[in-house]
């Protein structure tokens, strides 16, 4: 049985990446860690808590821990505010309590203990900032042998980013720019990287067909919770281009037959203007980089997860 540990940031896509991990028939969650980044870490943390009560259908044993990791550039609160949203959500709280135990280790010192704890290598999904992974590679280096593959959204290779902000030069995709130097931490281990840019996701669009999908299905209870947590994806926001990025993320770790890759070498800056922007360079780090995604695939993957949850 494949052990996974996810490290998500409390958007929106993490948590749909969340629950499609839970809905997985045949892996185990041993673990789930949220960075205080494009959502209120708290909010998070109890609207995830909530999740895993309602949806961890395998029964896993699943602990959640909020991290400590500190910001070098913070998400716009437009974005992170949702969160509050989503863990009021009714559906979350049908039965007015939290059973799924909240870790009193901060995120990076929990991802220690969980793949210590692991039988076998375990892939990490990450899709929020790199910073408490590089903070636990730091802590303790020997945890590369736990790790098996690192799925991460985050960064742009072909130098088209999402930062809109007057100190970036819109190279550099959120979650490599929350914190560069993480990412430089992390592409110099040594541990085997999938990356999923901003380019990976073009085929994957939030679009007005997905909503319908979404409440169309909404007697299935995946669905239903899918459907409100992307009507929080609205021009409330600065930048209303919205991907499956996260989603595909997860879904590309849970079924490859979907996805088409490139071997990439890159380098990362970490300083000023241009920090968090990766650079194509044969001499540096090599990565595995999803490149396209096949829409019609995933979908059929997605559909089936959510309809076979016998949650009703
Ligand atoms: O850059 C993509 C990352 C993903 O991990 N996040 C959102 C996903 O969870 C940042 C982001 C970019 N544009 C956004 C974002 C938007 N319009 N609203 C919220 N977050
Ligand atoms: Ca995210």
């Amino acid at each position: 049985m494949r052990e996974f540990y996810l490290n998500h940031d409390g958007n929106m896509d993490d948590y749909a990446s969340l629950l499609l991990m839970l809905l997985a028939p045949d892996i185990r969650l041993i673990g789930v860690g949220v960075t205080d980044a494009d959502g209120y870490v708290e909010p998070a943390v109890a609207a995830s808590r909530k999740i895993i009560d309602r949806f961890n259908q395998r029964h896993d044993e699943i602990t959640v821990a909020q991290s400590n990791s500190r910001a070098v550039h913070q998400f716009p609160d437009a974005w992170r505010v949702a969160a509050y949203s989503v863990n009021q959500f009714p559906l979350l709280n049908e039965h007015g309590c939290v059973k799924t135990p909240l870790s009193d280790l901060p995120a990076h010192q929990h991802l220690i203990e969980c793949l210590h704890q692991a039988t076998g290598p375990v892939t990490l999904v990450f899709t929020g900032p790199l910073t408490d992974l590089a903070r636990a590679l730091e802590t303790d280096p020997t945890i590369t042998h736990k790790i098996a593959t690192l799925y991460w959204m985050g960064g742009s290779q072909n130098g088209r980013g999402n930062v809109h902000m007057p100190n970036a030069d819109g190279t550099q995709e959120w979650n490599a720019w929350w914190d560069p130097a993480a990412c430089a931490t992390v592409w110099d281990s040594d541990l085997d990287i999938y990356q999923i840019g901003l380019e990976s996701s073009e085929e994957l669009p939030v679009t007005p067909a997905m909503h319908q999908h979404f409440a169309t299905n909404r007697r299935y209870q995946a669905f239903d919770l899918l459907g409100n947590i992307y009507a929080l994806v609205n021009s409330a926001e600065v930048d209303t281009e919205y991907y499956l990025w996260d989603v595909l993320t997860v879904m590309a770790a849970l079924f490859p037959e979907i996805v088409t890759t490139e071997e990439v070498k890159s380098t990362v800056l970490t300083t000023g203007s241009s920090a968090a922007r990766f650079e194509r360079d044969e001499t540096g780090r090599g990565v595995t980089l999803v490149t396209h995604a096949d829409s019609e695939k995933f979908w059929r993957h997605y559909d089936q997860l959510c309809k076979h949850a016998e949650l009703f």
